[in-house]
């Protein structure tokens, strides 16, 4: 048998509402329906190995705080088995269906590449047993191409031929990996694609750049037979001043210049919105009406702090209108929830990590139910469809189907003269109209 690393903790059981006991699902009933399919096929929650299982809570100021049972061990083959035992644990008793992780959460770095791949390869066989044994399944993998000085001018987007060279490298591995543990997705997260300053970098090189690596990926994908779903996360910058995939926007821009928008979804993360000065529903919209909302990594940023604080999701005003966009788009198929959270400095137990994802899951539970109730009574919905409602028949019709240019619509306006009547927007009453199933 082997060593439990978050003792004293079983497996976390819906209770309901009226539960008082912190380590309960008080709305998070995974096998509950609503609109017809279970909670958690809606949300197929995922772990963050990095946030959870790897870091210890040390920020730019301090040494990191937390009690991780699993970090000790004879040497760091034995420390990297334990995360993954201890992963799968958590995952276990928490009742998420999913995990997600960087190539170097899972194995460190050998003195050569090939001794990196032998690392990760033993780990991976590890990962697989555990997989078989849970039922635990991988969301999306990652490689991490931060994190190491060689990267530090950035890996697709460096000035370093070499380091665009390594990046590949780690990439057509990580994405082996990815397939080997019948991963349902590969993320491209550019930590240091962007740039520090303008006066040492030429944009137009490193874009085009950034764009052949993904054509890589798209090639590698179909050599190896890897048929998850590749996708794009958006961050406006941390720790660069300015990343390329700024934003949703940015990033379907780039997809289509550079012929890549079939092949790529994107990862939204709600943090990254904010910092991008958009709303989290905001994000996800844009992505949706696009038709590449691929997954969603959720957090919080703090209004506060101008950072990325990836705060567990507690704001059930935001996980409604998340789920009402989410709902509105089909909902996930490749993609999930994946936490990507860490617990405060402050918050240093094993059980922090079940108090934050008991929480989290609970407000978007909490945010579907009301999501789909606001979507049963339908008056957003016809509130909506009313609001534009002149473009089902006469000029909008027109304009709509392309039947009509500038010289049709000057004579129109000739004809007609002022607009039809403005009606009013309604914003506060819809506010509250929201509020009132909160
Ligand atoms: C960083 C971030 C990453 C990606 C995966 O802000 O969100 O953890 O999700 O590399
Ligand atoms: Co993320």
């Amino acid at each position: 048998m082997a060593e439990e690393f978050f003792q004293g903790i079983g497996k976390i059981e819906y209770e309901g509402p009226d539960s008082k006991n912190p380590l309960a699902f008080k709305r998070y009933n995974p096998e509950e329906l609503v609109e017809g399919k279970s909670m958690a096929n809606h949300f197929r929650f995922a772990v963050a190995m990095w946030h959870t299982i790897c870091s210890g809570g040390a920020d730019m100021f301090g040494a990191p705080t937390r009690v991780m049972p699993w970090l000790t061990g004879s040497d760091e083959m034995e420390i990297a088995r334990n995360k993954v035992l201890a992963l799968f644990e958590f995952c276990q008793k928490l009742g998420v269906q999913f995990y997600c992780f960087h190539d170097r959460d899972a194995a460190p770095e050998g003195e050569t590449f090939e001794e990196t791949n032998a690392k990760l390869d033993e780990i991976v066989k590890l990962i697989a047993e555990q997989q078989e044994r849970t039922g635990i399944k991988l969301l999306w993998g990652t490689a991490c191409l931060f994190n190491h000085p060689r990267f530090m001018h950035g890996a697709a987007t460096s000035c370093n031929a070499d380091a665009f060279a390594y990046a590949g490298a780690q990439v057509a591995k990580a994405m082996e990996v990815a397939k080997t543990l019948g991963g349902q997705g590969y993320v491209l997260w550019g930590g240091r694609e962007g740039y520090k300053s303008l006066l040492n970098t030429d944009m137009k090189r490193e874009l085009d750049h950034l764009a052949r690596f993904m054509h890589m990926v798209v090639d590698w994908k179909k050599n190896i037979g890897f048929e998850g779903q590749l996708y794009i996360e958006p961050k406006p910058m941390e720790p660069t001043k300015h990343q390329y995939d700024s934003d949703a926007a940015a990033c379907y821009a780039f997809l289509q210049r550079y012929d890549l928008v079939e092949h790529f979804k994107l990862n939204i993360e709600s943090n990254h919105a904010t910092l991008a000065g958009h709303t989290f529903q905001h994000e996800l919209e844009f992505a949706a009406a696009n038709g590449i909302l691929g997954s969603v990594d959720a957090n919080r940023g703090d209004l506060l702090l101008g950072w990325d604080t990836d705060q567990f999701p507690t704001d059930i005003y935001e996980t409604t209108l998340a789920m009402l966009t989410i709902l509105k788009a089909g909902g996930f198929t490749t993609g999930g929830l994946n936490f990507d959270a860490h617990v405060a400095r402050e918050s240093i137990d094993p059980a922090d990590l079940f108090h934050a994802h008991v929480g989290a899951m609970d407000t978007f539970a909490r945010g579907l139910k009301i999501a789909a109730a606001i979507r049963e009574d339908g008056v957003l919905d016809s509130f909506i469809k009313q609001r534009y409602s002149n473009w089902d028949s006469g000029i909008g019709a027109d304009i709509e189907a392309g039947k009509v240019g500038f010289a049709e619509l000057s004579k129109y306006i000739i004809e007609k003269g002022e607009p039809a009547a403005n009606e009013s927007g309604r914003v506060e009453m819809l506010e509250a109209l929201i509020n009132s199933y909160i």
